[in-house]
């Protein structure tokens, strides 16, 4: 590693001092590795934390060195010290730690020789004590970038690696993409630390982009037939299968986008888009139909990529989408068939909630999940909100998960209500605390876990919360 270039293209970034001087040291750890050359690297489940592992380990094997990944679903403090206790010198946690620093921190008391990196972008517990030596604490949040939309965990771990060699792991772009995607970092477009990096990429030609229809599958009434957002209601329920509305638009079955010229693709687009309207959807989710997409040097649409590595994470096979981004076909054909898997329960989850309707409060909209709806109650939450509730509120939805006898919580807003000063992280915290449960996450998208007897406390908790907030109080609702 050359420190000074490193620094020189850490500072073409933009970035502080001090960010840069803590990313070359934590560079200079991981250079330095490990005498047995084992590195245990600890991430996430869904789509950022799997490219994020994949990133952290590709870059670590061209060092030589030999990853062990972890990926997790749960980011308990107790879970995180009880791995950083393992028989590893060398311990890297992305998409987690941050909420972890004092377990961790005690781990490093307790065993002087060993190391750990965090890579994190959400909110940070402010430990009493200084974090000792040993423990690097990575967190876009402390050098004043917003970890909510201008870096997640895999431009934290894109940042790792670039410092080590700003040259050749420039290519590991790729998976940050699919992480920043992943979180919906690219939702508005890219910004800042995220599109800094992105623009590096693009100039080198490593990535490009191309404005294309949101849609995925290997052909247009493939990918018609599996769109849950787009969320077209009449080929949802079945009404209108999209075969019809090819052939209404002399669109030959079988046909790919790419078939299609300019003209077709806009009469499509726009079909769609007349169909949202008439459902009612705000304008932003219309604007979602057409979407930039980032391609790498295969040719490979690296929004799909992200899609196929997060329904990997809800379906529990980690390992595949982790594999499929290490470039296994064998992976990648099966993350497809986990796609179709979990848009097909995606699609019917949510005709189940349009029949049955959803509640209200003053201020949120509520529903409650199956618990094997579990891993899609997030997006069923945002669902209501783009397409099927009247009024811009949060979405809460609520799944018993018996096991633990709780209840697990997924809150979503609009861009609309965080511009007015909805916090759906703190709402959800500080609801959960009241009731002995725990919460926490990002303004727009947050989650809780809550002791099941105490749900009715915690609604109650949830419409004070919110009502003290200005989204709220200035009268937006
Ligand atoms: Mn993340």
């Amino acid at each position: 590693m050359d420190p000074e270039a490193s620094r020189k293209a850490l500072a073409e970034l933009s970035l502080s001092a001090d960010f840069i001087s803590a990313l070359v040291e934590a560079s200079e750890v991981v250079i330095k590795g490990t005498d047995d050359k084992r590195v245990r690297v600890v991430s996430h489940f869904d789509a950022d934390g799997i490219s994020s592992a994949a990133l952290i380990s590709q870059g670590l094997e061209r060092l030589g060195m030999r990853p062990h990944v972890s990926l997790l679903k749960g980011i308990r403090p107790e879970r995180m010290a009880k791995i950083a206790n393992e028989d590893y010198h060398l311990i890297i946690f992305a998409d987690m730690g941050s909420s972890a620093l004092e377990e961790l921190s005690a781990v490093i008391n307790e065993h002087p020789v060993k190391k750990i990196i965090i890579l994190d972008h959400h909110q940070v517990q402010v430990p009493e004590e200084k974090l000792p030596q040993g423990l690097y604490h990575l967190n876009c949040r402390d050098h004043d970038i917003d970890g909510g939309k201008d870096a997640s965990a895999a431009t934290m771990s894109f940042l790792l690696m670039y410092t080590i060699d700003p040259e050749k792991n420039l290519d590991l772009v790729e998976h940050m993409i699919c992480g920043i995607v992943g979180d919906k970092q690219d939702r508005n477009g890219l910004t800042n630390l995220n599109k800094a990096i992105v623009d590096k990429a693009m100039a080198k030609e490593m990535v490009q982009t191309k404005a294309i229809p949101a849609l995925w599958g290997d052909n247009i009434a493939k990918a018609l037939d599996s769109a849950y957002a787009p969320l077209i209601l009449d080929m949802v329920s079945g009404d209108e299968p999209p075969q019809e509305l090819l052939k209404e638009l002399s669109i030959p079955e079988g046909a790919t986008f790419e078939d299609l010229n300019n003209n077709q693709l806009r009469f499509l687009t726009s079909t769609l888009a007349i169909k949202l309207l008439r459902q009612g959807v705000r304008p932003e989710v219309v604007k979602r139909l057409t979407r930039t997409s980032f391609f790498n040097t295969k040719g490979e649409d690296l929004v799909r990529m992200s899609k196929l590595v997060d329904s990997c994470g809800r379906e529990n096979e980690m390992s595949t989408g982790l594999m499929a981004l290490n470039g296994d076909e064998k992976s990648l054909a099966r993350s497809k068939d986990l796609y179709n898997n979990f848009t097909t329960n995606v699609r019917s989850a949510f005709m189940d909630i349009y029949k049955d309707g959803v509640s209200e409060t003053s201020n949120f909209y509520y529903f409650y999940c199956k618990e094997e709806q579990a891993t899609i109650a997030g997006t069923l939450a945002e669902l209501v909100m783009d397409y099927l509730v009247p009024k811009q509120r949060p979405v809460i939805s609520l799944t018993p998960m018996a096991e633990k006898d709780e209840y697990q919580v997924s809150a979503r807003g609009t861009n609309d209500l965080v511009e007015h000063d909805m916090d759906l992280a703190k709402a959800m915290k500080e609801a959960a605390e009241y009731c002995q449960g725990s919460g926490g996450g990002h303004p727009i998208a947050a989650g809780a876990s809550i002791p099941h007897h105490r749900s009715a406390e915690f609604m109650k908790k949830l419409e004070e919360v919110f009502s003290e907030q200005n989204f709220v109080r200035g009268g937006f609702l």
